[in-house]
């Protein structure tokens, strides 16, 4: 089930290129902000492009989806927060279990529900050790998931559950601020969860400025997520992803 996504993941960080995602939240998008969004995405040379959220409630990811999928050849992954979030015309998705709680629902719950629909999708599926970091005010992450973030100083808490994911299997750790977090998680736990795990190594949440976007990647992480901060000002999309690709490739 593994194919061509998470091989051109694993090989940019093989390389040591890091990669920068946009996070598109369907209820806030139409067709209009859509098409500007993805013009300046493929000036940008936006990596991927990640559809979904914590609480989606409008009908429009399968929309959103294809008319990206019309207009751009930019990879698109879902990141669902639900198993409503599922769209075939996709090219991946997240398989995310939230390693960092200790809901049995999104541990594992969900995915027997919802695993005949997944795997009927055809969907590239990229198992990922979803955790939730404090991101100093609560999130809809938080409140949906029900469960307690990892404290944001508790850089061994990130680390063992990071390993422990990937010694799971996980082939993706995303540590997740959650969106619009307060405060992005700090180069100190990246650093660290990043020298534990052979795994590609996604972070977003709180990301405002192109600045924190590369001393995330120079600490380790590998692929940055930007929501809020580009739904609020398109035109960061060009700064964001010039800072993430003029991280220098580590020798
Ligand atoms: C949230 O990591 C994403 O799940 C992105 O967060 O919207 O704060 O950029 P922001």
């Amino acid at each position: 089930m593994i194919k061509g996504i998470y091989h051109s993941l694993a090989e940019r960080k093989r390389q040591g290129k890091k990669s920068f995602a946009v996070l598109i939240d369907p209820d806030k998008a139409n067709d209009q902000n859509m098409e500007q969004l993805i013009m300046l995405a493929v000036e940008a040379r936006v990596d991927y492009l990640l559809v979904g959220g914590s609480l989606v409630v409008s009908n429009y990811v399968d929309e959103c989806v294809q008319l990206i999928k019309k207009n751009c050849n930019i990879p698109v992954i879902l990141f669902p927060g639900s198993p409503s979030q599922v769209s075939k015309y996709a090219d991946a998705l997240l398989y995310l279990s939230l390693i960092s709680g200790r809901n049995a629902d999104l541990l594992i719950g969900q995915h027997v529900v919802s695993a005949p629909a997944v795997k009927q999708s055809g969907l590239e599926i990229i198992p990922t050790g979803y955790m939730v970091i404090d991101g100093g005010a609560p999130t809809t992450v938080s409140y949906i998931s029900n469960a307690t973030p990892i404290p944001a100083d508790k850089n061994e808490i990130a680390v063992c559950t990071a390993m422990a994911g990937e010694m799971l299997g996980m082939k993706l750790i995303y540590m997740d601020a959650g969106s619009g977090a307060k405060r992005a998680i700090t180069e100190d736990m990246i650093a660290k969860v990043a020298a534990m795990i052979e795994v590609p190594l996604i972070i977003g949440g709180g990301i405002l400025e192109p600045e924190k976007a590369y001393l995330n990647c120079k600490a380790g992480a590998d692929l940055i997520v930007v929501g809020n901060a580009i739904e609020k000002n398109a035109s960061l999309i060009k700064e964001m992803a010039a800072a993430v690709h003029s991280v220098p490739v580590a020798v």
